[in-house]
């Protein structure tokens, strides 16, 4: 068997070398079928964020949870990510979605910067998204590992009881497509 295993390895890099390099994401903190997932250590407002993951790499916006695979993967591996690079205190990531489009039509945004298209499911908290004016970009709850979506005011202010504004921005994720197995 131990042969046997050898063989096994051996054929494997033959065919490595063969049909090309091991498809990776350089740079990246994750990967899940074929995406990148890279965590910004600073916190934005919501066009800062998708002008920071822009600026990352090519291709790159910021996190839209489309399947719920995409979810069950991005529970198990953005909490302890998340926790690693802020002590626990980042709460809430920006998600690339909006209703900017249209009051109240909340959609992602194209990885390509323009257009829109629906969600394949949601995962919106009680009473989410908001029917507070103003909320219009969506960010995702991680208090609590609730892993549920808000809607927020893009500039990342809330106004506190005495009607002052208070910066609640939020760190970013960046996601952009793995890049070629064949390059
Ligand atoms: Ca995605």
């Amino acid at each position: 068997m131990f042969k046997f295993n050898l063989l096994i390895i051996a054929i494997s890099c033959c065919v490595c070398n063969v049909f090309g390099k091991k498809q990776e994401c350089p740079g990246a903190d994750a990967q899940f079928e074929g995406t990148c997932y890279k965590v910004l250590p600073d916190q934005y407002d919501w066009m800062g964020g998708v002008a920071a993951c822009a600026n990352t790499t090519p291709g790159s916006t910021m996190l839209a949870i489309e399947t719920e695979e995409e979810n069950e993967f991005l529970k198990t591996w953005l909490a302890g990510a998340i926790a690693a690079i802020s002590n626990g205190d980042y709460k809430y990531a920006w998600l690339y979605g909006s209703d900017l489009g249209e009051n109240k039509n909340f959609l992602w945004h194209n990885s390509n910067g323009t257009g829109s298209h629906p969600f394949g499911f949601d995962a919106w908290g009680i009473d989410q998204p908001s029917s507070k004016p103003h909320y219009h970009c969506m960010d995702l709850n991680l208090e609590d590992n609730l892993f549920t979506w808000d809607s927020y005011p893009c500039t990342g202010f809330l106004n506190n009881s005495n009607g002052e504004p208070v910066a609640v921005e939020d760190f970013v994720v960046c996601e952009y497509p793995m890049p070629s197995l064949w390059e």
